[in-house]
Parts: C-alpha cells; sequence; structure tokens
C-alpha cells in the first residue's frame, strides 16, 4: 500500500449523515486483514450510542490501520507517525465537547509515539484510544514492531528478535489509564462492547486489538488467536481489582485473556484544568482580556 501524505481529510460527505457510518471512501486493506473487524466495531458502537456526526473526530498516525478515520463519516485527521495522541489532545482540549478517538498501530503507538501516549494515560484526558496491534510493522512490509514476540523473523529481523515485545496492557496499568481492554477482532460484538464502554468511559480508555495481519505477520493470525483468546468477563475478573488485572496483564501462552482489565473513575484532565473547567475552549471568547496586567507581571 502506498504511504498518505500527513493532510487533514476533507471528505464530500462527512458529517451529512447525522450518526456515523461507512464514508464514500472503500478501505484499502488487504482482504482478510484484521482492521476491517476493528473499523466495524468503532462504526457499531458509536451507532448504538448515537452520538451525532460533527461531534465525532477520528485521528490517526501512520500505517495500515491509520488510514481508518478516512473511512468513516465523522470528522478526521490522518496526522503523522506516532503522533495521533497529541493530535487527539490538542482537539479535546480546544473543543472538549467532542468524542475524540485515536487510532493506529503498534509501530506507531507503541514505537514511535510511546511517550506521547505514556503521558496522555497519566493525564487522564478523556479520549479512546484503538490500537491495531498486529505485531508488526503492515505498511513498511514487514518489519519487527515493538509487540512482535520473541524469536519471530521478520525483514528487519532475520535471524529473529532479540528484544523484549512490549505488553500493552501492562504498559496501560502502569502509566494510570483509567479504562484498559484488550479486544480480538475476530469477535466484533465483544470488540463492540469494549470500544462503546471507552467512549461512555469518564477518562482515558485504551483498548488494544489483536488485529492480524495476514500479509506480513504468519504467526499471530486468527487462528493462533481464536484458539488461545478467553473473556475475562466470563472468567470472574472484577475489573475494580487492579492487583488481579495485573495478574491477567501477565498471561500470555495457550490461554490469552480478551476483555475489560480494569476500570477506575477518577477526575480528567479536562475536570481539574482552570481554564477548561470554564467549558470548552471553543466556545470561549478569544483574545486576551488582561493584557495590562499580565504585561506589568512579565516585564
Ligand atoms: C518519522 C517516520 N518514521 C518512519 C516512517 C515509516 N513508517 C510508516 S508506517 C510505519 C510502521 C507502521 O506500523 P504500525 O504502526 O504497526 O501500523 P500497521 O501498518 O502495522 O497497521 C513506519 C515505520 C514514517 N512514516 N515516519
Ligand atoms: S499489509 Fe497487513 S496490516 Fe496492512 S492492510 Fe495488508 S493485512 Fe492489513
Ligand atoms: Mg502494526
Amino acid at each position: 500500500m502506498a504511504e498518505s501524505a500527513a493532510a487533514p481529510i476533507i471528505s464530500p460527505a462527512a458529517t451529512q449523515l447525522p450518526i456515523v457510518g461507512k464514508s464514500p471512501i472503500k478501505p484499502t486493506w488487504c482482504p482478510g486483514c484484521g482492521d476491517f473487524g476493528v473499523v466495524a466495531s468503532i462504526e457499531m458502537a458509536l451507532k448504538r450510542l448515537k452520538i451525532p456526526s460533527k461531534d465525532v473526530v477520528i485521528v490517526s498516525g501512520i500505517g495500515c490501520s491509520s488510514n481508518l478515520p478516512h473511512f468513516l463519516s465523522s470528522y478526521g485527521f490522518h496526522g503523522i507517525h506516532g503522533r495521533a495522541i497529541p493530535l487527539a489532545e490538542g482537539i479535546r482540549w480546544g473543543n472538549h465537547g467532542l468524542t475524540v478517538i485515536a487510532t493506529g498501530g503498534d509501530g506507531d503507538g507503541f514505537g514511535i509515539g510511546v511517550g506521547h501516549l505514556i503521558h496522555a494515560m497519566r493525564r487522564n484526558v478523556k479520549l479512546t484510544y484503538v490500537t491495531m496491534d498486529n505485531q508488526i510493522y503492515g505498511l513498511t512490509t514487514g518489519q519487527a514492531s515493538p509487540t512482535t514476540t520473541l524469536g519471530h523473523k521478520t525483514k528487519s529481523t532475520p535471524t529473529g528478535v532479540i528484544e523484549n515485545p512490549l505488553d500493552p496492557v501492562a504498559l496501560a496499568l502502569a502509566s494510570g489509564a483509567t479504562y484498559v481492554a484488550r479486544g480480538f477482532s475476530g469477535d466484533v460484538k465483544h470488540l463492540t462492547d469494549l470500544i462503546a464502554g471507552g467512549l461512555q468511559h469518564k477518562g482515558f480508555a485504551f483498548v488494544d486489538v489483536f488485529s492480524p495481519c495476514v500479509t506480513y505477520n504468519k504467526i499471530n493470525t486468527f487462528d493462533f488467536f481464536r484458539q488461545r483468546v478467553y473473556k475475562l468477563e466470563s472468567s470472574g475478573h472484577d475489573p475494580a481489582n487492579k492487583v488481579t488485572a495485573w495478574e491477567r496483564a501477565l498471561e500470555w501462552g495457550d490461554k490469552i485473556p480478551i476483555g475489560l482489565f480494569y476500570r477506575t473513575e477518577q477526575p480528567t484532565y479536562e475536570d481539574l484544568e482552570e481554564v477548561l473547567r470554564a467549558g470548552p475552549l471553543a466556545h470561549q471568547p478569544a483574545g486576551i482580556s488582561n493584557l495590562p496586567k499580565l504585561l506589568d507581571e512579565f516585564v
């Protein structure tokens, strides 16, 4: 697939639908790519919550997965590699009346963009971040990513990966995310529930998704996950318990948990920040009201 240049998305039909649906732009993903299940789940979650198209912004970085905002009829911004989160934070702070969803891949979010991600989670900015984690760089044709498993032979690791893979769920728990979930794009109904829960959550909602790259990752396939995943919701896990959330996050092998690991209510960045508390900046008067006083302080 050709790499897209950073550009705002201006689709003629964007926002014409009252509720987010498909855009006129058809996905360019390979047939069978896991990302189809993710875009369908985001669409269904938004439809379920009946959030008007005009109030939804979907932001991304660069990667196959980061093409996602083009394919839905909300507002969107296809940004640059690793910068989905700062874009999403900026949009949210400019107008925190909007529903802001950041999307992207494991390379985008856990490699080049990981610093932004950690700080957004610890700030508890109200965003929903959905990662399409295929454990490979798909767009650049199959190099190892931060979540590629040990020993995996890729174009950039011809003798096998020698670096320990990063665990996105554990990273989110350690960074203070207040909603931490993992889904599988082969189970769209369950994934829709997790994303809808994230959209309703008051704070940073992190949803990591096993979203297989059928072209460049021949190890972590749909079959690999179908044989291993089990649902936390049917295993007695209490998402209010951070200690057991940690225990579940560390499970990897014959059994791999998906579902809601952890959820807690805490004040958001927007609740605590003095200027944002007065309402969305976009609705506040522009300009500096007390310029002489400010100049006195600084000169
Ligand atoms: C600053 C910068 N470095 C590197 C690249 C090349 N690049 C584009 S996408 C990508 C990785 C994409 O992997 P991932 O985020 O996992 O997305 P996927 O294609 O797997 O969905 C890289 C390294 C870039 N576009 N910009
Ligand atoms: S290369 Fe992989 S991630 Fe990219 S569209 Fe194809 S299957 Fe999906
Ligand atoms: Mg990837």
